[in-house]
């Protein structure tokens, strides 16, 4: 049996409680029935890429300062690598248009396209919910699977111009090598001795105090990896000198 509401007195508004509880399909003053009047909120908050130009997306594990310390101690290890690579593997074969991701410490870039052809097609149609909702819960959930507890990543998306994608990527990659640098001069020095120190003190203190020449870490440890057309590349080159180790991923144009 349908039950009976009173009428609430709202003042102005004429909108009675039956009206938003019992016969939800009844339309109200906005013309708008429950449903469509739902859906019409979320709607403002919808952000969609454009399409036909490169989004990056970039995924960063949330407190993994505390994390990482706590579980793989304070150095550069191959480890705690192995599990980013697990998830860099993972997020690129599911997202649609990435044929190409820099890992680097204990954040992810990927570069997707959509323009391969005219009839290529955007991951999600590039709904930014769907992009930073999916990514963040994939990455979290394969991190948190090795690592035995649950960890949080964060991530971002956002369009990129053609020209401006390798630039990103070297950006990204200057910061690989200030944290690596870092990262080596910590396990030797303490706080109070790298205090105000560039990265080019840090590197000479590790030679002249401990014959480290920071140089010769496998590349791995100083730039970080990628992975390309699906296989992990621990080599990768400094993207500065090898531009097109990035580009051949942004002009694709086939048709
Ligand atoms: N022990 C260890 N920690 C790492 C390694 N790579 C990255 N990290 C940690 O991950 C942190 C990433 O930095 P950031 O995202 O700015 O810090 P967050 O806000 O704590 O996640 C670094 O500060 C390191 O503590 C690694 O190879 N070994
Ligand atoms: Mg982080």
């Amino acid at each position: 049996m349908e039950k009976k509401f009173k009428k609430q007195n709202t003042g102005n508004a004429s909108v009675g409680v039956e009206t938003l509880v019992i016969k939800p399909t009844r339309k109200n003053g906005d013309g708008l029935d429950i449903g469509n009047r739902m859906k019409e909120y979320e709607r403002v908050s919808e952000i969609i890429l454009p399409r036909r130009i490169p989004v990056i997306i970039r995924v960063d594990g949330r407190a993994f300062h505390t994390i990482t310390r706590k579980r793989f101690g304070k150095n550069w290890s191959l480890e705690f690598v192995e599990q980013m690579v697990a998830v860099a593997k993972t997020l690129v074969a599911e997202i649609q248009g990435c044929s190409i991701c820099y890992c680097q410490s204990d954040e992810i870039s990927f570069l997707l396209t959509d323009y391969r052809t005219i009839h290529s097609g955007g991951w999600f149609g590039y709904d930014m919910r769907k992009l930073i909702s999916i990514s963040a819960s994939l990455a979290a959930s394969i991190f948190s699977q090795l690592y035995g507890k649950n960890v949080c990543f964060d991530s971002r998306a956002f369009s990129m111009p053609q020209d401006d994608v390798c630039n990103y990527f070297i950006w990204r990659q200057i910061d690989a090598t200030r944290n690596a640098i870092q990262m080596a001069g910590r396990e030797y020095f303490s706080h109070k001795q790298l205090f105000n120190k560039s990265c080019n003190d840090i590197q000479e203190m590790l030679f002249q105090e401990h014959q480290i020449n920071f140089n010769d870490y496998p590349v791995i440890r100083k730039r970080g990896f990628c992975v390309v057309g699906g296989s992990v590349d621990y080599d990768i080159p400094i993207f500065t000198k090898e531009r097109n180790y990035i580009e051949q991923h942004v002009y694709v144009r086939e048709d």
